[in-house]
């Protein structure tokens, strides 16, 4: 007798049933060198959708390498590369509605905000350390990024859930890493969703990488879609880099959940084309090869190829979406580094409902006097300061 369980030689001899079987399905409908299978392409994206969205991908690739370069000019504190990851955040929020479904993001799905009508310069307010680009529009369906991996999952959860108790047929497109499923806030999530059927479509774009964790060291299960089994809950697993693959299972994920039939979980192999984020240099863990291989599957490149093979695109096309793209992303960066500075006072304007209390007020008053410190009020802070 050998492998696990060995020990427990009374319950291996005995006669076992199969308590649960399941499998776990892989979609993918245009390959890496943009071949489509037209078969499983029916009725998902026509051929202007995917010229659009396409387009987008160029436009946010060429922002996202912007971004990049106003951090390392020392404009912007730090910025996480959506590179690579553009199909995967495109195709799942085209399928959703806008201005009706709520998207739940994490960092790395910018494009799906964009889409849904978030201004891209409050992407880069936030990552300029500016909170007026976590003050979401009106109108504009979605939460601020989630920088704590995990805890926008049960954000997601519950609004969910208040639309199914409020009958309302709207949906939530919750997006997370590979890392973040090993997060508890993840499984409460899960099991919260699915116990209570709230239309939650729970979106892994599985880049397999947690900053420097490879998923093989992350988890054990061979997918990360089978952890949806655990909750009873339908899971796929979809290239991540197809639009069609990606919407299609998006598409169906909203259908049933908008229909009463409660939360899916799709699973969106890609890969992290960029370092973690600019504080991160990836290229002392990971094997240059790897990376090389996965460039092969880059969305912007094999949607290219796709589309070149129908007769959409050639060449001047791509020079002039090229041009086009900086010009809106010069525009763009205007507006994000063109705002007016916020006022000091603003911590106090709005952390504090109501009136504030004395201490605070003296605290806000002494902060815009150049004579900070030295106020005749602080006299604990001057007596401090003559102790040394
Ligand atoms: C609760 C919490 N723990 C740890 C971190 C530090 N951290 C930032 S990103 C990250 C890895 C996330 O990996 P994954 O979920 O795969 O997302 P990816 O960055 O690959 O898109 C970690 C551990 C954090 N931000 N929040
Ligand atoms: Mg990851």
């Amino acid at each position: 007798m050998t492998g696990r369980g060995a020990h427990s030689g009374i319950y291996w001899d005995m006669p076992r049933k199969t308590a649960y079987e399941a499998k776990i399905e892989y979609l993918q409908i245009l390959d890496e060198h943009g071949n489509l299978d037209k078969t499983l392409a029916k009725d998902t994206l026509t051929d202007e959708e995917v010229l659009s969205l396409f387009e987008s991908m160029v436009i946010y690739r060429h922002l996202d390498e912007v971004a990049f370069k106003l951090q390392r000019s020392g404009r912007m504190g730090t910025y996480p590369q959506n590179k690579g990851q553009e199909a995967a955040a495109l195709g799942t929020a085209f399928a959703a509605k806008k201005g009706v479904d709520f998207l739940v993001p994490c960092y790395r799905e910018n494009a799906a905000l964009f889409l849904h009508g978030l201004p891209p310069h409050y992407i880069l307010l936030h990552w300029m350390g500016d909170e007026r680009g976590n003050q979401i529009p009106q109108g504009v369906n979605c939460t601020p990024l989630s920088i704590p991996i995990g805890t926008q999952m049960l954000h997601a959860a519950g609004i969910a859930w208040a639309y199914k108790i409020r009958k309302e047929p709207r949906c939530v497109l919750t997006y997370f890493g590979d890392g973040a499923t090993s997060e508890g806030d993840f499984h409460e999530a899960m099991n919260f969703a699915s116990t209570q059927q709230a239309p939650c479509v729970f979106i892994c774009q599985n880049n397999q990488w947690a900053i420097s964790v490879p998923r093989e060291i992350q988890m054990n299960s061979e997918t990360v879609a089978q952890k949806a089994i655990a909750y009873g809950m339908p899971g796929i697993q979809v290239d991540g880099n197809d639009l069609f693959a990606v919407y299609k299972a998006s598409r169906e994920a909203l259908d049933r959940a908008r229909a009463g039939g409660g939360p899916s979980f799709i699973e969106g192999v890609t890969y992290r084309l960029a370092d973690h984020t600019t504080a991160d240099d990836a290229k002392r863990y990971r094997d240059p090869k790897e990376v090389e291989a996965w460039i092969g599957k880059d969305p912007v490149i094999r949607h290219r190829k796709y589309l070149e093979s129908k007769g959409l695109w050639n060449a001047e096309k791509q020079a002039a979406t090229d041009e086009r793209a900086k010009k809106i992303v010069s525009e763009i960066v205007k507006a994000a580094e063109g705002i007016e500075k916020p006022l000091v006072t603003d911590i106090f304007n709005y952390t504090f409902a109501g009136e504030l209390p004395a201490e605070l007020k003296r605290q806000r008053d002494t902060m815009q006097t150049h004579s900070l410190g030295q106020d005749p009020s602080q006299v604990g802070l001057q007596q401090g300061a003559a102790m040394h």
